[in-house]
């Protein structure tokens, strides 16, 4: 923890859904859910209108449906959404030269490190607010929040409660009281498997964790997660900024209280993983190729499989059931006592490759998984809902809705007003995808994130 208030973190509020509200002026101030609308697939994240209604990330888009029938279901727009983070990204990096994101909307600054010396309140106030203004400017109006704080850990739980479009600054010396109400699942580090142990042992909340005695806490978490704990409940976290790095792969990972030996334990715990794999993924705006199933025994041995499918995936179902077929290679393992089980992802792409896919899709098939139905996209008649689309007469517009062979768009774009709707069939050849303009890759820039 710094002597001062020098970590910024900064985290754009409901992002996919702000792009798609800011560019489709009909959607302002309306519920927006972004995500996988078919079959299977989960919410990547809700504006703030469909939240009020209880939709929230990661949750199954039909049971959303069910919550909030009146919302716009989109099926979102990397390039936007990328587009979007590098502008954040490069007014970040003119406050100072280390800034580390973790996804395409979320990054700390050092501020120490990009020369600033005046951490008083009224300077730091005077920081946030300009670069929330900044966001909104260059990036046609998204809103920004941000925490300054003495450490990674307060300064992204300030901008957590300064939710949404707010600043949040925590004076040096304040922060131990400020967490001391907080759950454990607030600690940076503290994923479902923790937080179920610590449940346990009657441990709720930050105060609850100070309380409990280093024995109690090593026996049950070992000794590195314990040690960590207890640091962050004085939220004692000297954690560096650094800087940008590409990352390879995302993987998450557990260590089991004790060994499990059953297929029937294992199977959820690896669907879990695979699903926390599959967001942290989505989150990043990436989609990824190899999935690898890591076992250690009670002997200590790790064991790891990877599969690498044809086309580049990021849904719940698949990387899961791919998770579960490595697990069941390895069965013959188990009754040796499973101490730890991690997935993980690797191969990153920017875009599915859905046609792809499905052939491996198919061979998957043969080995009897169970995989979610794959859409084939057939060029540009394949219209999702929230697409951009040109009409030779019309001009710019989005695809509100399509079925029974026609599409219904909306013609309006971020700086007109609300627009009209009509519909053609698909196959109308003055109606095209608009293409989407890629723009330059930046090695700094998004889909670098946290491992
Ligand atoms: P978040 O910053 O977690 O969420 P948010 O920006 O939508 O909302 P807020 O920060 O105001 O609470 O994630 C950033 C983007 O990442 C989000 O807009 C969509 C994507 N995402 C997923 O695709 N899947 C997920 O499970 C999560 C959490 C995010
Ligand atoms: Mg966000």
């Amino acid at each position: 923890m710094r002597a001062e208030a020098s970590i910024l973190h900064l985290d754009l509020d409901a992002f996919f859904a702000a792009v798609e509200q800011r560019d489709k002026p009909s959607l302002r101030g309306k519920p927006v859910v972004v995500g996988g609308i078919l079959g299977r697939g989960v919410v990547s994240t809700a504006s703030y209108e469909a939240r009020k209604f209880g939709v929230h990330s990661a949750m199954p888009t039909h049971e959303a449906r069910r919550l909030c029938p009146n919302a716009a279901y989109l099926s979102g727009r990397f390039g936007a959404y990328r587009v979007a983070s590098r502008q954040v990204m490069a007014i970040l990096r003119s406050l100072s030269p280390l800034v580390e994101p973790l996804s395409l909307d979320e990054a700390f600054v050092d501020l120490a490190a990009g020369g600033h010396t005046d951490f008083s309140l009224d300077a730091l106030t005077r920081l946030g607010q300009e670069v929330r203004e900044q966001v909104r400017t260059a990036t046609g109006g998204l809103t920004a929040s941000v925490g300054i704080g003495s450490s990674k850990f307060i300064a992204k739980l300030a901008s957590e409660q300064a939710k949404p479009d707010g600043l949040v600054i925590v004076p040096v010396g304040t922060e131990v009281d400020r967490i001391a109400q907080l759950g454990v699942r607030a600690i940076p580090g503290v994923g479902p498997a923790t937080a179920e142990r610590l449940y346990r042992l009657g441990i709720l909340t930050v105060t609850d964790l100070r309380a409990a005695t280093a024995n109690e806490l090593r026996r049950e978490l070992g000794g590195t997660t314990a040690a960590w704990l207890t640091d962050l409940a004085y939220a004692r976290d000297d954690r560096g900024i650094s800087g940008s790095r590409e990352v390879k792969s995302i993987s998450i990972e557990d260590t089991f209280a004790q060994d499990h030996t059953r297929m029937e334990d294992l199977e959820p715990i690896t669907a879990r993983d695979a699903h926390e794999v599959a967001a942290r993924l989505r989150k990043s705006g990436m989609f990824a190729r190899t999935i690898t199933l890591k076992l250690k025994l009670a002997d200590f041995t790790t064991h790891t499989r990877s599969r690498t499918l044809l086309g580049a995936v990021d849904s719940n179902e698949t990387i899961a059931a791919v998770a579960i077929e490595l697990l069941g290679q390895q069965r013959h393992l188990l009754p040796q006592g499973i101490r730890l089980l991690g997935v993980g992802v690797s191969g990153f792409t920017n875009e599915a490759q859905e046609a792809l896919f499905e052939i491996s899709a198919s061979r998957l098939d043969e080995s009897r998984i169970d995989l979610p139905p794959v859409t084939v996209r057939h060029g540009a008649l394949n219209y999702r809902p929230g697409d951009d689309v040109t009409h030779a007469v019309h001009g710019p517009g989005w695809v509100w809705g399509t079925g029974m062979g026609l599409v219904t768009v909306r013609f309006e774009t971020a700086e007109t007003g609300p627009g009209p709707i009509r519909t053609f069939q698909v196959d109308d050849p003055e109606l095209s995808s608009t293409p989407v303009r890629v723009p330059d890759e930046d090695p700094s820039g998004p889909g670098w994130i946290e491992e």
